[in-house]
C-alpha cells in the first residue's frame, strides 16, 4: 500500500472524513464531510501529513518561510518548520486596529517568499485570506500547499491570483481508494462525481473576499508606500501624506498660458496635476521647465494623461521625442493595454531610469467603454509583472474588481469626479469623492471641469482636497 493510501485510511478511521448530506460553509449541501481539527489528537499522523506535504511539492518550489492559514493548519505548519528547520510566520485572524496590532507574527525580511500552507481547499478563499496581508508586509507569495483538495475552483482562483496550488490528495482520489479499500460503497463515489461535476467552481464567498480586499486597502498611504517598488509611486504617496490631498487637478484649459496660471493657483492643493499637452495651441518647448518650476515650488507630481495605445517601439519614440517632449517634463503618464505588455516594456525603457511611473488604465469612465472585466484583469496582471514601472492604475471601481487582490503599492486614480453625481453630454460619468473613495475603493480623485469651471477655482479645489481626505482619512480608522 502506498504512503498516500496508508494516510487515506488512516484519515478515514479517524472520522476526518465522513459521508451524508452536509451543509457547506457556503451553504450548499454536500455529500462529503473532512473535518481535519481532528489530526492534533493523532501526533504520528500529524507528523506523517507535516513531511509528505513538503516532499509532494515540486523540487522547483523555493520558499524562505512557512504560513499556515488560521487555526486548522498552524498545527500542520508548525511540524513542517520544526522537522524541515524552516522559519514560520503566523497570520493573526483578529486583528481590531490595524495601525496598531501587526497581522503578521514573526521574523522576515520584505521580498522574502512565503510558503502557504492549508488542510483543505474549496474556493481557496481563506488562502487568498492569508496572502493578503502576507503580501501587504512585502513578502511573496507564489505557492500554497494543501492536504486535501476539494477540486471546486480553488486551484483556479488561487491561479488567478497569482497563487500555484500543490495538493497532497483530490478528494476524488480520496473516494476511489476508499471504495477501493472496501470503505464506501460504489454509489457514495457515484455521488460524489456527480456533486463535483454540479458544483465544478464554487466562487470565492463574497464575504471572505471583501475581506481581503478591506485588508489590503485599510493600510494607510504611510505603509503603502514603503511597499513600492517604483519609486515614483512611493513620491506620490510621500506627497500625498505631506501636504495632506488626494486631490489631482485636470487642467485642461484653453491654452498653455492659462494651464500654468492655474496650476499656480491650485498648486497649494492638489498632489498631481494632469494635462492634456496636445490641446494646448501656444505649447512651447519651454512649457515643460516653466510647468515643473510650478510643480517644484507647490510639491505636486506632473501627470501628463497621454494615453499611449502602440506598439513597444513606437510608444519609446512618442514618450521621448516630437514636438513635446514629454519624457522630460512628466513625472506620470498612463497606457492602455490593448497592444500588450509590450508597451509597458516600451515606456520603461524610458522611463524607469530617469524615475518615472506609469498608471495603466485597467477602467474608464465614460459610458459604453470597453474597459471592463477581463480585460481590467488583464491589466492588473501586467502591472503585476511589471511593478518596478507600474505604479498604479487609473480606475473607476476598484472594489469591484472580480480580479481579487491588487498590491497595495498599487494607486489608484479616478477620473469622473463632482460634487454630485451625474454626466456630461458627451458620456462622461461622474460620482462624488465620498463615493469614489470610500465606496469604490479609490485612492486619487481626478476632478477637471469640477474646478476648473468654477467661480474661484482654488476655493473650489479646497473644498475637493478636504472631501477626498476625508474620506480616505474615515477608510482608513474603519
Ligand atoms: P472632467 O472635466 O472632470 O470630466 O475631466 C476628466 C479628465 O479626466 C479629462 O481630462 C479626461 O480626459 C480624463 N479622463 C476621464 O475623464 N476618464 C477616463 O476614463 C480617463 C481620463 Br482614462
Amino acid at each position: 500500500m502506498s504512503a498516500m493510501e496508508t494516510l487515506i485510511l488512516e484519515l478515514h478511521e479517524i472520522g476526518a472524513v465522513k459521508f451524508g448530506n452536509f451543509k457547506l460553509k457556503s451553504g450548499i449541501y454536500s455529500p462529503v464531510y473532512i473535518d481535519l481539527r481532528l489530526i492534533v489528537s493523532y501526533p504520528s499522523l500529524l507528523t506523517q501529513i507535516s513531511q509528505t506535504l513538503i516532499s509532494s511539492l515540486p523540487p522547483s518550489t523555493s520558499f524562505d518561510v512557512v504560513c499556515g492559514v488560521p487555526y486548522t493548519a498552524l498545527p500542520i505548519a508548525t511540524v513542517v518548520s520544526v522537522s524541515n528547520s524552516i522559519p514560520m510566520l503566523m497570520r493573526r485572524k483578529e486583528i481590531k486596529d490595524y495601525g496598531t496590532s501587526k497581522a503578521i507574527e514573526g521574523v522576515f525580511e520584505k521580498d522574502q517568499t512565503c510558503l502557504i500552507i492549508e488542510d483543505l481547499v474549496t474556493s481557496g478563499g481563506s488562502v487568498l485570506e492569508t496572502a493578503a496581508p502576507l503580501r501587504a508586509v512585502g513578502l511573496r507569495v507564489s505557492d500554497a500547499v494543501v492536504l486535501i483538495d476539494r477540486e471546486q475552483g480553488g486551484r483556479e482562483n488561487l491561479e488567478e491570483n497569482g497563487i500555484r496550488l500543490h495538493s497532497m490528495i483530490k478528494l476524488t482520489e480520496m473516494v476511489r481508494v476508499l471504495r477501493e479499500k472496501g470503505k464506501v460503497e460504489e454509489e457514495v463515489e457515484a455521488n460524489l462525481i456527480r456533486f463535483l461535476e454540479e458544483n465544478r467552481r464554487v466562487s470565492v464567498p463574497s464575504l471572505e473576499k471583501e475581506k481581503v480586499k478591506v485588508e489590503a486597502r485599510v493600510l494607510g498611504f504611510k505603509e503603502r508606500s514603503e511597499l513600492c517598488r517604483n519609486p515614483m509611486g512611493k513620491k506620490l504617496f510621500e506627497v500625498m501624506l505631506k501636504k495632506q490631498t488626494n486631490l489631482c487637478l485636470a487642467a485642461d484649459v484653453g491654452t498653455a498660458a492659462e494651464l500654468l496660471d492655474i496650476a499656480d493657483k491650485v498648486g497649494p492643493e492638489i498632489c498631481m496635476l494632469k494635462t492634456h499637452v496636445d490641446i494646448l495651441p501656444d505649447f512651447t518647448p519651454e512649457f515643460g521647465a516653466k510647468l515643473r518650476a510650478i510643480a517644484d515650488k507647490h510639491k505636486f507630481l506632473i501627470f501628463e494623461d497621454r494615453k499611449f495605445a502602440d506598439i513597444g517601439n513606437t510608444v519609446t519614440m512618442q514618450y521621448e521625442g516630437g514636438v513635446f517632449k514629454i519624457l522630460e517634463w512628466a513625472d506620470i503618464i498612463n497606457a492602455h493595454i490593448i497592444s500588450g505588455p509590450g508597451i509597458v516594456d516600451g515606456l520603461k525603457l524610458k522611463g524607469l531610469p530617469r524615475g518615472k511611473g506609469l498608471l495603466l488604465l485597467a477602467e474608464m469612465s465614460s459610458a459604453g467603454n470597453l474597459a471592463t472585466g477581463d480585460y481590467t484583469a488583464a491589466a492588473v496582471k501586467i502591472a503585476e509583472a511589471h511593478s518596478d514601472f507600474v505604479m498604479g492604475f487609473i480606475s473607476v471601481n476598484p472594489a469591484s474588481w472580480k480580479c481579487g487582490y491588487v498590491y497595495p503599492s498599487m494607486i489608484h486614480a479616478t477620473p469622473g469626479v463632482q460634487m454630485v453625481k451625474g454626466g456630461d453630454a458627451l458620456g462622461q460619468q461622474y460620482n462624488t469623492p465620498h463615493s469614489v473613495i470610500t465606496e469604490r475603493g479609490s485612492d486619487i480623485i481626478i476632478v477637471g471641469r469640477g474646478i476648473i469651471k468654477a467661480e474661484s477655482p482654488a476655493e473650489t479645489a479646497h473644498e475637493y482636497r478636504v472631501e477626498g481626505w476625508k474620506a480616505y482619512l474615515g477608510k482608513c480608522s474603519q
